[in-house]
């Protein structure tokens, strides 16, 4: 069955569906019924499923059920709960900023640049500072592609270099400069200790300081990145999860086009 016929269904059947009021949906709508699971640093035992119980309470869940647990290490237990939740959300209130194209396939795209910029566009990529984190960044830059996507190295109007993982922003604001980049990706899996906007932030300075900000078409992308993040933090865009290459080709292609329209 397809979902927009699943979900017209499911509309005539249930009527009290209240989108200002929306809450989490178990197996009726309106139950709220959520699992989730976590690891209070105290031992495997009795006291700390009260504890979980207890939490979950104060975290808005009605009727908290601890359904299983285990002892991870000395002092550490891990949870899996159910709950009822109380809170809802307006969902016709919600706004979330978007990256601003129009999504072309990998040869639409080609062509769009043929006609439109008329050279090859020169993109640099690296997962920065002290992130290990490679797959996000091949996923949009290898060749072989990802999830049905093929990467940026397999574009005939991209010239790319992928610089891996741990790359200083010096390195990478050094190669900007060397390849006269036209579009700088980087990706940010670890978000431990805010250190992302750390690094993020740095090399939006450093490129400051070399007076290439405006020069270059600058994004970032990992699974806690979002558009808005990227924006505050001196972005031309930012990419999530299920993002891929031809989302950011497309973006790419456009805002060249753009800039070199209002010239
Ligand atoms: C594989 C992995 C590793 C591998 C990485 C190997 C490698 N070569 O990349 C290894 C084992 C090395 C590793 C190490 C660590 N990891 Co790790 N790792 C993972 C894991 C399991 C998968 C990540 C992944 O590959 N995802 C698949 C890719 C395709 O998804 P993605 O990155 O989201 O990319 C997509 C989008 O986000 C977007 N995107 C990403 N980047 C970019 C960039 C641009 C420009 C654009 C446009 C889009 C884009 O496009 C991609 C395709 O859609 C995750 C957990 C998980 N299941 O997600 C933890 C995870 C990311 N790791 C984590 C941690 C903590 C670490 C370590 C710090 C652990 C430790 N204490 O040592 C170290 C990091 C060391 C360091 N210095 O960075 C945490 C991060 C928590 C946080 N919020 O900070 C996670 C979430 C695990 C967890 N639940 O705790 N890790």
């Amino acid at each position: 069955m397809s979902g927009g016929l699943y979900s017209m269904e499911s509309k005539d059947f249930d009527k009290t569906l209240d989108l200002k009021k929306v809450k989490p949906y178990g197996d009726t709508m309106n139950d709220g019924k959520t699992q989730l699971s976590f690891t209070l640093p105290v031992p495997c035992n009795d006291e700390a499923i009260e504890a979980a119980k207890q939490l979950m309470k104060k975290m808005g869940f009605e009727n908290p059920q601890v359904v299983y647990y285990k002892g991870l290490t000395d002092g550490f237990t891990f949870f899996v709960c159910y709950g009822s939740c109380i809170h809802t959300i307006d969902y016709t209130a919600i706004h979330v900023p978007k990256v601003d194209s129009v999504k072309m396939d990998m040869k639409e795209c080609d062509e769009f640049i043929k006609q439109n910029i008329g050279r090859k566009i020169v993109v640099i990529g690296a997962s920065t500072g002290t992130d290990a984190h490679t797959v996000g960044i091949d996923a949009i830059m290898n060749m072989k592609g990802y999830a049905g996507h093929y990467g940026l190295e397999r574009y005939e109007m991209f010239e790319t270099l992928n610089m891996g993982a741990q790359v200083p922003n010096e390195d990478f604001v050094k190669k900007a400069i060397e390849l006269n980049a036209d579009a700088l990706l980087v990706s940010q899996t670890v978000t431990q200790k805010d250190v992302h906007i750390k690094n993020l932030a740095e090399l939006v300075e450093m490129l400051e300081a070399e007076g290439i900000r405006k020069k270059v078409i600058l994004i970032c992308g990992g699974p806690r990145i979002t558009h808005e993040l990227a924006k505050e933090l001196g972005y031309d865009a930012g990419f999530s999860m299920n993002s891929y290459a031809d989302d950011v080709a497309s973006f790419i292609a456009q805002e060249m086009y753009k800039r070199l329209n209002s010239k």
